[in-house]
């Protein structure tokens, strides 16, 4: 069955004004219950001990770390950076502890899996003109209360490079994202400016080309967002979102897609170029591919995306 894109075309010209669109509803109180229980499963199997890795954009040598690094392929647990109490000790439990879980949910967890390749995102896709969309990273972030840290402005481009630039974000709130409990912010058409920095990986380990720009916090808006509401977001957009002072948690679960069809991934892009897994492209394959995750490698060489297909 061919898969058709589902916007509507006042949908697109809001993204493309814009730099993002939040579509309400996206995912049904069923499927939201089905990945928070699930989470909640993975959580209850994660021991703390095993790792003290912290996350936090705020310190990107941190990010040079091989457990970062190795989450890529695998479902790796990131704590929050206040977690933890000058003892080293957890201040709370770890389900209040973690700040998110990542990369590879989408490729080894069966219910992200089924939830990820469902038709409804293959369909997004295509409505923005993507080919052969593959997902690169998924993500289920926490933003816990009274620590959920804060993600600093940046573009995701800056990230997950191709050439030329496809990368988007697909941002789902699994619970309602408000001002207090830490929703994302946005400069409105700043993606009309272009991408201003990439984060490379060098010699010396990784690293971003250009320092941030500074912005001015008037120029953002707050995207307030119900539980089962996805937001997409355009891959130079400018977002951020602040710390979680509130008693109430803000979970989301967010992917990130480039399109490997007529485009390059760059070499020096700063992870995630072990495998494309491009689930979205034929949904009967889906479950062949869930086990053969890198089908579609980019070849480092020539930085061309190439199809083992
Ligand atoms: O969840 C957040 O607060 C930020 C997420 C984000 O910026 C991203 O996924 O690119």
């Amino acid at each position: 069955m061919e898969i058709v894109g589902n916007l509507t075309s006042d949908q697109l010209h809001f993204f493309n004004s814009q730099g993002y669109l939040v579509i309400e509803p996206f995912a049904s109180p069923e499927e939201i219950d089905a990945l928070r229980k699930r989470m909640e499963q993975l959580l209850q199997g994660f021991d703390p001990s095993s790792t003290a890795s912290i996350f936090s954009t705020k310190n990107q040598l941190k990010l040079t770390n091989e457990y970062f690094y190795e989450s890529a392929e695998k479902i790796s647990f990131f704590f929050e950076e206040k977690a933890f109490g000058d003892d080293g000790k957890l201040k709370q439990s770890k389900e209040l502890s973690i700040n998110k879980v990542g990369h590879a949910l989408h490729e080894l967890d069966p219910v992200f899996k089924e939830f990820t390749c469902s038709e409804k995102f293959s369909s997004l896709l295509f409505s923005f003109g993507y080919k052969r969309p593959a997902i690169m990273q998924s993500m289920y972030i926490f933003k816990q209360p009274g620590i959920g840290g804060e993600v600093l402005p940046h573009q995701d481009n800056s990230f997950l490079f191709t050439d030329p630039p496809t990368c988007k974000g697909l941002w789902l709130a699994l619970e309602d994202a408000t001002i207090t409990n830490g929703c994302l912010w946005a400069i409105p058409g700043s993606h009309k400016h272009g991408l201003v920095r990439r984060f490379i990986r060098g010699e010396q380990g990784v690293s971003f080309d250009r320092p941030s720009p500074s912005y001015d916090q008037k120029d953002f808006v707050p995207i307030e967002m119900k539980a089962g509401s996805l937001i997409v977001i355009h891959g130079d957009l400018i977002h951020q979102s602040f710390e979680n002072h509130s008693p109430k948690s803000r979970h989301a679960y967010s992917l990130h897609v480039v399109d490997t069809d007529g485009c390059k991934w760059l070499e020096d892009n700063c992870a995630y170029i072990l495998s494309f897994f491009c689930p979205l492209q034929d949904q009967k394959k889906i479950r062949a591919r869930a086990f053969v995750c890198d089908l579609i490698k980019p070849d480092v060489k020539s930085g061309t995306c190439s199809s083992l297909l």
